[in-house]
């Protein structure tokens, strides 16, 4: 049994520390399949209502282990479609349709497909030490896991395709700047504040975040008029919750709501 993910639980929330360091936390198959049933446990549990996804020692994921996954052998090249689609493409997917408010706390480098892991965040910290490298041009590799869609949706076509065909790190800070991240941090708090904003994302009315990542989602291959729709639509099924008439009860009692 290794311990390439562990999983620390919370009161109402999990740290999931991607945990191969001498790697800076490359992912390969068998790790990622830990990740997605770790992911999928969260899920599951009912008490569990957010996620912290960080990485351990000075980076926060190297993207795919330039390893035996990818090293073309006797029977030719590896089948990066297959790898891609079953693996990596599948956490970014979890991540984005789960029900959980995902904090990404980025402690180091993220490169390739750690990137876009990051960046599948609902919430994205980074320490200011940490860079985003779109490392595959480096390896004659497209961006994958997401990463031209989240590029080009957080911070424009002009720098998403620079990014990826120039292949530079950019530094939390700009990260922050350009709006790819919620915000970069100092080294020393990085994971205090993320932590606290898992505890407060805990907290929070859990249908009311489960329903904005169904909104958020949905945004961008949406008309206004789908959107409203769609708002419309999930503020009915909010309207009808049991936190509702808390938070407007609380409101009216003056008192903070205590949401179930
Ligand atoms: O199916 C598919 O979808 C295919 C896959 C696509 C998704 C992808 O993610 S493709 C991109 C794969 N990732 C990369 O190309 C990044 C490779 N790594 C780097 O370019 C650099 O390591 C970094 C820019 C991330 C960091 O550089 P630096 O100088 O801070 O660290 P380092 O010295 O290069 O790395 C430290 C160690 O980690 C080193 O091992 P060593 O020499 O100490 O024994 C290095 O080999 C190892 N390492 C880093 N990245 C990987 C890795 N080992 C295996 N696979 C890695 N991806």
């Amino acid at each position: 049994m290794t311990d390439d993910i562990l999983v620390e639980p919370h009161d109402g929330w999990r740290t999931l520390t991607l945990n191969r360091p001498t790697r800076l936390n490359a992912v390969n198959a068998d790790m990622l399949t830990r990740l997605l049933t770790a992911i999928g446990e969260a899920e599951a549990d009912t008490s569990c209502r957010a996620v912290l996804l960080t990485g351990a020692g000075r980076g926060f994921c190297a993207g795919q282990e330039l390893g035996p996954d990818v090293t073309p052998g006797p029977n030719g090249p590896p089948d990066l479609e297959k790898l891609a689609t079953t693996y990596h493409h599948e956490v970014v997917r979890r991540i984005r349709a789960s029900r959980l408010p995902f904090v990404c706390a980025v402690n180091g480098v993220a490169a390739g497909a750690g990137a876009s892991f990051a960046l599948a965040g609902d919430v994205v910290l980074a320490a200011r030490s940490a860079t985003f490298v779109q490392a595959f041009i480096r390896i004659g590799l497209v961006p994958d896991s997401g990463a031209s869609f989240f590029l080009t949706h957080l911070i424009g076509d002009a720098r998403a395709r620079a990014l990826a065909m120039l292949g530079d790190a950019i530094d939390a800070d700009t990260a922050e700047r350009w709006g790819m991240i919620w915000k970069a941090a100092d080294d020393m708090l990085l994971m205090s504040e993320a932590e606290a904003l898992a505890n407060r994302l805990a907290k929070a009315p859990a249908g009311a975040l489960a329903a904005m990542k169904k909104m958020f989602g949905a945004a961008p291959d949406n008309t206004l008029h789908q959107q409203l729709d769609l708002e419309a639509k999930l503020q009915g099924e909010a309207g009808r919750s049991a936190d509702f008439a808390e938070g407007v009860k609380a409101f009216q009692e003056k008192r903070p709501p205590r949401f179930g």
